[in-house]
C-alpha cells in the first residue's frame, strides 16, 4: 500500500517535471544566455559603451522566480538586469538598442545596460546605485497593498548590496509594514559569491546572508539556484504566501556568475580559472537540459531548434539596435525631472 503510494507520487512528480512549461523555461534560458554572449561581443566591437554586466550562470534565479509571478506584479533589479526584463516580455531589439544607446531603446537610449526600464511589462528598473532600489521596492509594495490590490513586488539584489545603508533601511521598513500585512515584497538575494572582486567571506561579517534578513523580522530561506526546479518550487510557495499575507519574504539564491563582474573585468585576479570551470559543471542550463532529456525524453532536435531560434532572435535584435538612430540632442533635457509636475489629485480621492 505504502509502496503503491510512493510510486504514484513519483509518477505525479515526473508528470509535473515533464510539463511543457519546463521545456519553455529551457528555451528562455538558452535565449538569455545567447543574448548575453552577444552583448559581450558587441561590447568588444565597440558598439556598446559604458558599463555591461552579464547574467550568464545565474539564469535560473530570474526565470525560476518570475515564472511563478503574475503578469501585473512588479519587478526591480540591480544593474545585472537584461534577463529580468527580457523574461517579463520586453522586446529584445529594444533592450539591445538601449545597450547601444539608441533612441529606440527601452529607456530611449539614455539609461544603457544598467538602467533598463519597461513599466508596460512590469519592469521598474534597472539601478546602477548598488542597493538603491531596495527602498523603492519596499515602498512600492506598501503602495500596492494600500491601494488594496493583491499584486506583489519582487526585488532582486546582489550579496554585495547587503552592505549598504539602504539595505538596512528597506529591510526595517518592510519588516515593520509586514506586521500589518502591508508589504507584499519578495526580496531575492542573488548570492553569486562576489561583489566585484571581493568574495562574500571578505565582505560580509556574517556569511549566512539569509540569516541577516531575519534580524528584521523577515522570514527567509536558501535555495540551490543552479537548479531551476528548486528555485521554482520555493517561489511557487512563497509568492502565494506573500500575496495572501501581505508580508515580506526573502530567498537567498546561491548561484555563480560565469563571466567577469563587468565587461572590463578580463583578468579576474580574485578567482582561479579552475574555480570557474568547476562551477560550469553546474551550469543551470545543463542541469535542466540533462533532466529533461533523462526524465522526459527531450530530443536533441528540439534543443537544436531552441538554439537556432535564439541565434535568429539575437541577430535580429543586434540588427535592430545597429540600424536604429541615436537620440536627438534635445533628449538630454527630457526625463530629468517630472515634466508635468505633481499629478493633480482626482476628485474621488479627496476625502
Ligand atoms: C552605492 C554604490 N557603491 C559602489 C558601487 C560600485 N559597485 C558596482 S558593482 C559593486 C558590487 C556589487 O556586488 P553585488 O551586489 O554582489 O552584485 P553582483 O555584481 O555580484 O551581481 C560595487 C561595489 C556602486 N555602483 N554603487
Ligand atoms: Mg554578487
Amino acid at each position: 500500500m505504502g509502496k503503491q503510494k510512493t510510486t504514484q507520487s513519483a509518477a505525479v512528480a515526473e508528470a509535473a517535471a515533464c510539463a511543457p512549461e519546463w521545456t519553455e523555461i529551457l528555451r528562455q534560458m538558452i535565449f538569455i544566455r545567447r543574448f548575453e554572449e552577444a552583448t559581450e561581443r558587441e561590447f568588444r566591437r565597440g558598439k556598446i559603451g559604458g558599463y555591461l554586466h552579464v547574467y550568464s550562470g545565474q539564469e535560473a534565479v530570474a526565470v525560476g522566480i518570475l515564472s511563478a509571478t503574475k503578469k501585473d506584479d512588479i519587478v526591480f533589479a540591480g544593474y545585472r538586469d537584461h534577463a529580468h526584463t527580457l523574461l517579463l516580455g520586453s522586446d529584445p531589439g529594444r533592450v539591445m538598442a538601449e545597450l547601444f544607446g539608441k533612441a529606440t531603446g527601452v529607456s530611449k537610449g539614455k539609461g544603457g545596460s544598467m538602467h533598463l526600464f519597461d513599466v508596460e511589462h512590469g519592469f521598474y528598473g534597472g539601478y546602477g546605485i548598488v542597493g538603491g532600489h531596495l527602498t523603492l521596492a519596499a515602498g512600492s509594495a506598501f503602495a500596492l497593498r494600500y491601494k488594496e490590490t493583491d499584486r506583489i513586488a519582487v526585488c532582486y539584489f546582489g550579496d554585495g548590496a547587503m552592505n549598504i545603508g539602504s539595505f538596512h533601511e528597506a529591510m526595517n521598513m518592510a519588516g515593520l509594514w509586514g506586521k500589518q500585512g502591508m508589504c507584499p515584497v519578495l526580496f531575492v538575494i542573488e548570492n553569486n559569491g562576489y561583489a566585484m572582486g571581493t568574495s562574500v567571506e571578505r565582505h560580509s561579517a556574517l556569511t549566512d546572508l539569509a540569516a541577516r534578513v531575519r534580524a528584521y523580522n523577515i522570514p527567509s530561506e536558501k535555495v540551490d539556484a543552479q537548479d531551476v526546479f528548486a528555485v521554482r518550487g520555493v517561489a511557487d510557495r512563497v509568492v502565494k504566501q506573500i500575496r495572501e499575507t501581505g508580508q515580506p519574504y526573502c530567498i537567498e539564491a546561491i548561484t555563480y556568475r560565469f563571466s567577469g563582474h563587468g565587461a572590463a573585468d578580463i583578468l579576474q585576479p580574485y578567482r582561479s580559472k579552475d574555480e570557474v570551470e568547476q562551477h560550469k559543471h553546474r551550469d543551470p542550463i545543463l542541469i535542466l537540459k540533462n533532466r529533461l532529456q533523462e526524465m522526459c525524453g527531450l530530443k536533441d532536435e528540439t534543443i537544436q531548434s531552441f538554439e537556432d531560434e535564439a541565434a535568429e532572435r539575437v541577430a535580429a535584435a543586434v540588427k535592430f539596435a545597429e540600424e536604429s538612430p541615436l537620440p536627438e540632442g534635445g533628449e538630454l533635457f527630457h526625463d530629468v525631472v517630472a515634466e508635468h509636475g505633481p499629478r493633480p489629485v482626482a476628485e474621488d480621492t479627496v476625502r
